[in-house]
């Protein structure tokens, strides 16, 4: 079944931070991981798992940033950003399936029928508001959230931003209805659908500690011109997260499409893709349902309150699940662009590379908590990591000294198990001349990595449907010292001699195809950077899928995997 997987879609009012980075990577990591472990069906229009982000372009906020910022008309202005955020996409290795944006129109006409759903089956009233309103939240708070500061404005305590009291007609969605509903789903019907359950847990105890209010959804066109019209209704827009949160269906069809399970083809709009690819989708009704959004904390009760609400109103069914993350800090505090400490993905680009952003932000965050960025450790990790641990493993066996050829090739002439070789190795006598000093940690070494790499790829599936990309990492980094502390030990450098060729081949061949096993596992993570490792090991690019990464007890992928164009050079340092 096609799975489909979101970003939140981002305020185009500045430009991307890193934290819209790390949202995007997650989604980027669970999509790409789908696309690597799927079976690859038979056709020249092949199906291929979703994976849409984008832009939420209405609202008070767009319309404010664009007078700020000088641009006749807002459309001209989310224009501008959304190139800004699509070249953040590319540089980053996000590979979306589809870039969307509030102001297209496929979108448009969704939120219409979003609406028009929701109306006819009798859930939007209209009524006079009185409330305290926030505008860079686009939403009201309770009386019971606002205090007054000391220059005689008012801030609400929830996110601390300043409200206006607002007294306007709006009209209502019966948000008060759904409450029991919603209990029932994340207390039995759907007890994982919010991830970590941490945060099920926190909604599950706003539910239940306070009767939900009726949302208001609309504004009068003399506060917000910029935004969707309410149907039949001219004199009013739509609120912007009625507006936003339905991209979730318009990226994959139409909600017809949904409705109506009725196959839809949709152009890809991937910047990596031809533009001309379409993808498929057969049954909207089940990719739909087997929808995953990312969303940081910030905007969970949108997403597990408002939003399943609007379905449930609509007759429409729910995704599969929403998984929340915490927020980046930068050395210690909050990012804001007031205190000029906004971690600017490009700038470490363009210091470390984009897979060394990439490990270290999945290596140094947890969904549960908030996690600190420090630019010193970003460069640490580079140096000690990335440089002295992994690049120092190909580096030696990958030199033009070592022969790859020569070790590889030996092995598919010998007819034997490498299990087999190495069993030999370990019941000769110890050598001092081959530096294999202590057979016992030897084999124990031998064996630890082999089992690591057997169930790395079925570890890797679990810690990347729960996120747990820390853990998953340094399970790579766990079979990495490993292999370092293998070459350490049996220095393959110093087997020199003829009667010794063998031995030190057997050595670097199977460090050669610990490491194929881990640069296929790691295209997920480090799409750029593994495939290179992957050039560099002369693994063509048709067996760079997962089932090549199945660790073998024979060595018939060394043929498989045209090893052979290396020139063969024996000397070593
Ligand atoms: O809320 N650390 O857009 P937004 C980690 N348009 N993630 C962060 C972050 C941080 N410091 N700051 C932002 C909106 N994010 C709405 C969403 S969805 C239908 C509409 C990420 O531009 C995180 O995912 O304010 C957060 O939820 C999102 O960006 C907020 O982005």
């Amino acid at each position: 079944m096609l799975s489909h997987i979101t970003t939140p879609i981002f305020y185009p009012n500045a430009k991307p931070h890193i934290g819209h980075v790390y949202s995007s990577l997650l989604a980027d990591l669970i999509h790409r991981h789908a696309l690597l472990s799927s079976p690859k069906p038979h056709s020249n229009k092949p199906l291929t798992h979703l994976f849409t982000t984008g832009l939420d372009e209405h609202g008070l906020k767009i319309q404010q940033a664009a007078i700020k910022n000088n641009f006749s008309t807002p459309k001209k202005f989310v224009d501008s950003l959304a190139v800004e955020f699509k070249k953040m996409d590319k540089l980053c290795d996000i590979n979306y399936t589809r870039f969307i944006r509030t102001t297209d129109q496929d979108h448009v006409e969704n939120v219409y029928k979003l609406w028009s759903l929701v109306f006819q089956n009798g859930y939007i009233y209209k009524n006079t508001h009185e409330g305290w309103y926030s505008v860079s939240d686009e939403t009201f708070y309770p009386e019971s959230k606002i205090i007054k500061q000391p220059d005689g404005s008012y801030k609400n305590t929830e996110t601390n931003t300043s409200v206006i009291p607002s007294n306007e007609s709006n009209y209502f969605f019966k948000l008060s209805s759904f409450q029991s509903q919603l209990i029932e789903l994340y207390e039995k019907t759907a007890q994982n659908m919010i991830y970590p359950p941490k945060y099920r847990d926190f909604i599950l105890h706003e539910l239940k500690s306070q009767p939900l209010k009726d949302l208001s959804i609309s504004r009068p066109v003399e506060r917000l011109v910029w935004g969707i019209d309410v149907p039949n209704d001219p004199t009013q827009k739509i609120y912007v997260w009625f507006d936003a949160l339905c991209n979730y269906i318009s990226s994959i069809g139409s909600i017809n499409n949904v409705l109506e399970n009725t196959p839809n083809i949709v152009s890809s709009h991937s910047f990596s893709a031809d533009p001309t690819h379409q993808i498929i989708i057969p049954s909207p009704a089940e990719t739909w349902q087997n929808t995953t959004h990312i969303v940081g904390k910030d905007i969970i009760r949108f997403h597990t309150i408002y939003w399943p609400a609007f379905l449930m109103a609509a007759g429409i069914p729910l995704p599969k699940q929403v998984i929340v993350h915490g927020h980046w800090l930068s050395e210690g505090t909050k990012m804001s662009k007031s205190k000029g400490n906004v971690v600017d993905p490009i700038d470490c680009i363009e210091k470390f590379g984009i897979d060394t952003l990439r490990w270290y932000l999945l290596q140094n965050s947890n969904l549960k908590n908030d996690n600190d960025f420090i630019l010193k450790n970003l460069m640490d990790f580079k140096k000690i990591s990335f440089v002295g641990k992994w690049g120092n493993l190909i580096h030696r066996c990958c030199s033009p000294k070592f022969s790859i050829h020569d070790a590889v090739l030996k092995f598919t002439t010998s007819n034997k198990t490498i299990q087999e070789d190495f069993q030999s190795i370990f019941s000769s006598p110890v050598d001092s001349e081959s530096n294999i000093q202590n057979a016992s940690q030897f084999k124990e070494l031998y064996q630890t990595i082999i089992k690591d790499l057997e169930t790395l790829p079925s570890d890797m599936k679990v810690m990347i449907e729960t996120l747990e990309t820390a853990k998953l990492l340094n399970k790579f980094w766990s079979i990495i010292d490993n292999l370092n502390q293998f070459i350490q030990l049996t220095t393959p450098w110093k087997l020199k001699s003829p009667e010794d060729l063998q031995k030190r081949n057997l050595i670097i061949y199977f460090v050669i195809d610990s490491m194929r096993i881990l640069s296929i596992l790691s295209q997920p993570i480090i799409p750029n950077l593994a495939g290179m490792f992957l050039d560099r090991l002369d693994v063509v690019k048709e067996r760079r899928s997962w089932e090549f990464a199945a660790y073998k007890k024979d060595i018939d992928y060394a043929v498989d995997a045209n090893l052979k164009n290396r020139p063969p050079t024996i000397q070593m340092e």
